[in-house]
């Protein structure tokens, strides 16, 4: 099949925002407060965002992409492969669907195939590294919808983060759940769980625990040297150690560090880390 027939398309929360040399287009989040909207795409200063936020005690939260934004993402394409953020804690994913169906009843002969990452950040990453890959070796729109579907159950994601603050107050977690990372110096280790919600697992006091906690529990979680892709708020030392720490136990790792879009970044908040595994 023609591979330039195919497009990618994923919302910001993927923070993947280019895939040269395919058609790739990014649907943008928003963080609104009542000051500002932030759109989450490539000319967004991030760092400037999260300044902001931290002395900002107003109002904030987010907005998933409309079914417009979705339809703008598809373009022409005749074939698109959509990946979104976890449909347990946002719109994303419905509104999505929502354009699939328009998009397919205006054109019937192009088709959308809608993923739902039941995760965020680096594990829709390799979601759309993985669909990239299919794409180039030539592969018809139905073996990539049934092997991509597959690949996701090799697939998982943990993060560490110091304050869960946005997602309690935006009713993403519990604020018991949220309590605990509040603490100073206590990171809380968690993961997508299979319903694609916040599944904590540890608390650590600091990050010199929490790092090797994360590279335990990937063992633990089938992890066994393939890729990894981490995506950090404005923390690359962690994200740099952990590489390390990774490389330490499996000499094979594949591991590229990214830094988290807004989307994010507002969750994951400064000092936050997400990782991407397959297993
Ligand atoms: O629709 C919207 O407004 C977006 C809501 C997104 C809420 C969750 C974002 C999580 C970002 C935080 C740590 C990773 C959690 C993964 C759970 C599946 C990153």
């Amino acid at each position: 099949m023609n591979p330039w027939n195919m497009k990618i398309v994923a919302d910001s929360s993927s923070d993947v925002f280019s895939l040269e040399p395919l058609p790739y287009a990014s649907a943008p989040l928003k963080i609104i407060t009542d000051e500002k909207e932030y759109v989450d795409d490539q000319s967004l200063d991030v760092a400037q965002m999260v300044d902001d936020l931290l002395t900002y005690s107003g109002r904030s939260g987010t907005a998933c992409p409309s079914t417009g934004d979705w339809l703008d993402a598809f373009g022409e394409a005749p074939y698109v492969f959509c990946v979104t953020i976890t449909s347990n804690l946002s719109g994303s994913y419905n509104s999505a669907c929502v354009a699939k169906q328009e998009y397919e009843e205006m054109y019937p002969d192009r088709h959308v195939f809608v993923i739902d990452s039941l995760s965020a950040g680096p594990e829709l990453r390799l979601i759309i590294e993985k669909l990239k890959e299919l794409i180039l070796a030539g592969k018809t729109y139905e073996e990539i919808c049934a092997e991509i579907t597959g690949y996701q159950n090799h697939a998982d994601l943990l993060f560490m983060l110091e304050s869960l603050k946005n997602l309690a107050n935006n009713g993403r977690v519990s604020k018991l759940v949220a309590s605990a990372a509040g603490i100073l110096g206590i990171r809380m280790v968690g993961k997508a769980s299979e319903q694609g919600t916040l599944e904590p697992l540890s608390k650590c006091r600091g990050e010199k625990k929490a790092l090797p906690t994360i590279v335990q529990l990937m063992d633990k979680y089938g992890y066994s040297g393939g890729k990894v892709r981490i995506a950090h708020c404005f923390n690359p030392e962690a994200a740099a150690k952990l590489k390390a720490l990774i490389l330490e136990k499996f000499a094979s790792a594949q591991i590229e560090i990214c830094k988290c879009g807004a989307l994010c970044s507002f969750y994951a908040e400064k000092g936050g880390m997400l990782v991407g595994f397959e297993k």
